[in-house]
This record gives structure tokens, C-alpha cells and sequence, in this order.
């Protein structure tokens, strides 16, 4: 590792926030040094709670996050805030959208904001995410908030990722049936009802409510929250409900399990990148392989005939694991 980056990493532990910057730039161009970066980091884990916020576009997430965000600055909390723009055409436009409703924080140092694309994912988190939450982790802030749109698929990685999940929903988002069946109550540590100034919200958070009560009992009773984001309303409520969250987390050693789970699919998904990338460019380069590729685009081999022929392939028993 290079001196400049060393001390990089240290400033950065420091808690200084042009540092964090920069190594969360060579975290997401998966610079050589990234491994090293992470090792130096690695005693200095484990002290943020880490909030995951998704729901549906347009519901209020951002809006939401703001609010708690003004209230966890005014008991003297670091905050660091990962936004996962969608970069999607649906929603283009998300990343300006967040810093006109974030404005207030930007200029205060004790609130750290990054914006990261999905690079084309749907939903769900950028593979270098977890590696950025590791980094605000390290660099010092006693909550990240990290927020995604989810529309049913690509939410478990967040509920991988992070100690406490809200999902946000509002009353023009469909109906709580749907939301069921989309698979949000699986990842959901606390639901919460926004725009509850819109007509209808009554309804929906009473339905929510009740289907609440079909679940099995277990050591966490999922709240519902009833909250206005633009209007500050129910804000604090919301909070409460995250801290005993939080709290029976910890009681319960229910932390020390997410977070055994966080490390090995991390672990599991960087090996598996990693696997693939090599294989495919082993595949790129070599002409026989490649032909697969060729033939499987024409039609004339089905594509888990080629995948089976090109692991039993003699070009691929190769040291290509060691390249
Ligand atoms: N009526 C009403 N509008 C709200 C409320 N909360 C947020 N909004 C508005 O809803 C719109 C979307 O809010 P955002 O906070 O950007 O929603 P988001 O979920 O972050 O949106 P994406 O990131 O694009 O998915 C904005 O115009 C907000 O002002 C609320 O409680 N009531
Ligand atoms: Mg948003």
C-alpha cells in the first residue's frame, strides 16, 4: 500500500470527510488497493447501527430520511446517508431530486451524504455497497441510512446489508395485499405509512395493521407508523420504534447473527464476482470458448447445454482459478 494512501485511510478514520470521499472512490473502481483498505479498516467495525429504507418510487424515502436526519443531528449523532439512485428511466432525475430535499445537510460535517447507482440492477444495492457502509462505519457515524427503491424484488440484499429495514409505503402505493405478496413484510423490521395526509390513509394503515396480527409471534412485534414526512409529523414516534429496534437487536443477540449473516454473504457474493469475472474473461479470450458464446447467441445450442460443455471443457481445467 502506498504511503498517500495510508494516509488516506488514516484521516479518513479520523473522521474526516474529503478522505471518506476519496476511498469510497477507490472502493467503487475496485482499485488494486481495496483489499489492503479494508484490512486497515477492519478492527474499526461494528459501531454504527446501519438503517435500510426502501419502498416504492415517490412514497416520501428521501423525505423521510431528511426529517430523521435533522432529528438524529439534533442529539448529537454522526449520520451518514448512501442514497442508491435507481438510475433507471422511471426515476431518472432521483439524484437531484434527494439534494434539493437534503439541502440542509449538506453543509453540515456531521452529515455525510453519497449517492451510488444501481449499474443497472433492479433495485436492490450496488455490489459495493456494503464496502461503503464499511467505510462510513469506519470513519466514525453512528447511523447509516441507506436508501433504496424496492418494488418487491432485489430488498433482501438490503435486509443483508443492514441491522434495521423500514419499508415505506404510502396509500396511493396499491393496496396492503399487494404489498404482502411483493414480499415486504419478509424483509421489514418496521413498516411505515407515509403521506398520511392523503385520503384513504386510515384504511390502509388499518389493513396493514391487521395483517400484522396474522403473523406469528416472535421476539420483535413489527410496528406500523403512521407518519407525514413533508409536515414533520409522527417523526419521532418512527424513531422511538427504530431505537427499541435497535435495542431488542441487541438483547435478543439478534445483532451478532445479522451481522455473522452481513460477513458471509458479503464474503460469498465478493467470491462469486470475482469468479465470474475471471471466467468470463478467460472466456473472452479464448477463441473456443468463445465460440459458445457465438453459438448460444445463434440458437444452435440451448444455454445450459454450453454452460455444461464449457465447465467440462479441457481449455477451462487450466490454472485459469490462479490467473
Ligand atoms: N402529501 C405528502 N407528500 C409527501 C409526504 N412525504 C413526501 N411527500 C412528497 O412526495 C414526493 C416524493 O418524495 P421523496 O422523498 O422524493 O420520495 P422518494 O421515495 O425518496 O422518491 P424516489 O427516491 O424517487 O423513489 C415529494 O414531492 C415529497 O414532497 C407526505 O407525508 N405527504
Ligand atoms: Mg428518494
Amino acid at each position: 500500500m502506498t504511503p498517500e494512501i495510508m494516509r488516506l485511510v488514516e484521516q479518513m478514520l479520523e473522521g474526516e470527510n474529503v478522505s471518506l470521499s476519496r476511498v469510497i472512490s477507490l472502493v467503487e473502481n475496485e482499485s488494486s488497493q481495496v483489499p489492503e483498505i479494508m484490512k486497515l479498516i477492519a478492527p474499526h467495525l461494528g459501531k454504527a447501527h446501519c438503517i435500510g429504507i426502501t419502498g416504492p418510487p415517490g412514497v416520501g424515502k428521501s423525505t423521510l430520511v431528511d426529517k430523521l436526519t435533522a432529528l438524529m443531528r439534533k442529539q448529537g449523532l454522526k449520520v451518514g446517508i448512501i442514497a442508491v439512485d435507481p438510475s433507471s428511466p422511471f426515476t431518472g432525475g432521483a439524484v437531484l431530486g434527494d439534494r434539493i430535499r437534503m439541502q440542509q445537510h449538506y453543509l453540515d460535517p456531521g452529515v455525510f451524504i453519497r449517492s451510488m447507482a444501481t449499474r443497472g440492477s433492479m433495485g436492490g444495492l450496488p455490489q459495493t455497497a456494503s464496502s461503503v457502509i464499511k467505510l462510513l462505519d469506519a470513519a466514525g457515524k453512528d447511523t447509516i441510512l441507506v436508501e433504496t427503491v424496492g418494488v418487491g424484488q432485489g430488498e433482501v440484499d438490503i435486509m443483508e446489508r443492514t441491522d434495521t429495514v423500514l419499508v415505506i409505503l404510502s396509500p396511493e402505493s396499491g393496496d396492503a395485499i399487494q404489498t404482502m405478496k411483493a414480499g415486504l413484510f419478509e424483509i421489514a423490521d418496521i413498516f411505515v405509512v407515509n403521506k398520511s395526509d392523503h385520503p384513504g390513509a386510515d384504511n390502509f394503515f388499518r389493513d396493514i395493521q391487521a395483517m400484522l396480527q396474522l403473523r406469528k409471534p416472535s421476539w420483535w412485534n413489527m410496528p406500523v407508523v403512521a407518519t407525514e414526512a413533508v409536515n414533520d409529523v409522527g417523526i419521532e414516534e418512527l424513531y422511538r420504534q427504530i431505537q427499541s429496534h435497535y435495542q431488542a437487536l441487541s438483547e435478543e443477540s439478534q445483532l451478532s447473527q445479522r451481522r455473522q449473516l452481513q460477513r458471509k454473504q458479503d464474503f460469498i457474493k465478493t467470491l462469486e464476482r470475482k469468479l465470474t469475472q475471471r471466467l468470463l474473461m478467460l472466456i473472452e479470450q479464448d477463441g473456443q470458448l468463445r465460440n459458445y458464446i457465438d453459438r448460444v447467441e445463434k440458437g444452435e445450442i440451448d444455454p445450459y447445454s454450453a454452460a455444461d460443455e464449457i465447465l467440462k471443457s479441457e481449455n477451462l481445467s487450466t490454472d485459469w482459478l490462479h490467473q
